[in-house]
């Protein structure tokens, strides 16, 4: 098999050559542990269930593996798959224009950057995107800081001439406490398919009372590594049409999360090529949690909706402030011999 995740505790592997890249969660303060791959550190803390080691989440592939630094991007990629991360500090990278307020300039020539990197590489197919910010639900320049963000990586999509609704990856936009805008990314060849929710408005879609550029994600994707069929399902809450639903009952949010990613999981059969159909109790999944109190409650309520699948929960800030949790899962399959 090409594409491979694995979860586990920090250990140095750094000597491994199949690593393409990957997370580093949970007690990484001052500084992450130094490792040679493109790391995303994730800046939050871990609620139980793992101890209190950090986790290392990787993508690993087989074939050769290159490496490179451009841009301030670290990546490594394979002949069909492509895992960076870049992070910037607001401010210092990007000189915002007149128009721009310092995070919409950090986040649009991020992405300029990202975009410049698959270009040059020839692997243009942005297939999945994890993207980090401290304060995400902070106002600042008259305007909530996700809504900066989704300003800044609109206008590089339009830049790039890329597509800003249909044909846009799989992605999640965090808040953490502090550090740079983070971004870690997988990339490919093939184009993905993407999957929309029929329960929700497309993101892309979302009315101006949600800010004044939509958020540029797909509620999920299928993308083809060779042999293999991957689903990403993005960031899904208790959002049902546009609207948040359940504001303050966080249990009642996580069995409304769960029927969004069902149906995602249907969406995805629909499409999928795979042998054998996709299930939540097949994938791995990640949950932010707002309120660390909220921990247990969140574990016990999506744990058997899940089938008992991995679920890793990190207390970080949802992208509205009346989410109180946001899961994300993914799962790799084989295609059926052709
Ligand atoms: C939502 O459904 C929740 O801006 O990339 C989920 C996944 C959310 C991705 C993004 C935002 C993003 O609107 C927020």
């Amino acid at each position: 098999m090409s594409l491979r995740h694995d979860t586990r505790t920090s250990t140095d592997d750094s000597a491994r050559g199949d690593t393409l890249g990957g997370t580093l969660i949970g007690n990484i303060r001052p500084a992450p542990p130094t490792v040679a791959w493109p790391c995303q550190p994730l800046r939050a803390r871990l609620l139980g269930g793992e101890g209190a080691a950090p986790l290392q989440e990787c993508w690993r592939a087989d074939g050769a593996v290159q490496e490179g630094r451009s841009q301030g991007i670290h990546w490594r990629r394979t002949a069909h798959l492509l895992f960076g991360v870049i992070e910037l500090d607001e401010g210092s990278a990007a000189p915002a224009r007149a128009d721009e307020t310092p995070l919409q300039a950090t986040s649009r020539v991020l992405y300029e950057r990202l975009f410049d990197l698959l270009r040059a590489q020839r692997l243009p197919q942005l297939w999945r995107v994890w993207n980090y910010l401290a304060r995400i639900n902070d106002e600042s320049h008259g305007l909530e800081r996700y809504r900066q963000f989704n300003l800044g990586r609109h206008a590089a999509f339009v830049q790039a001439q890329r597509e800003t609704g249909g044909q846009v990856p799989a992605a999640c936009a965090i808040g953490v406490e502090s550090g740079p805008l983070s971004v870690a990314f997988l990339a490919g060849g093939t184009p993905l398919v993407p999957l929309e929710n029929p329960r929700q408005v497309s993101a892309w879609r979302y009315p101006a009372q949600y800010g004044p550029r939509a958020p540029t994600f797909s509620r999920a994707a299928l993308a083809h590594p060779p042999g293999q069929e991957a689903l990403f399902i993005s960031g899904t809450a208790s959002i049902v049409g546009h609207e948040t639903l359940h504001a303050g009952d966080v249990a009642a949010q996580c069995r409304e999360t769960v029927r969004n990613l069902d149906a995602m999981v249907e969406q995805a059969n629909r499409a999928a090529r795979s042998a054998r159909p996709f299930a939540l109790a097949g994938l791995s999944h990640r949950a932010y949690v707002r309120h660390a109190a909220d921990a247990d409650t969140v574990r016990r309520t999506l744990q058997p909706l899940l089938g008992g699948a991995p679920l890793v929960c990190v207390q970080a800030d949802i992208c509205r402030a009346d989410l109180l949790v946001e899961v994300e899962s993914q799962g790799i399959q084989p295609l059926p011999p052709a």
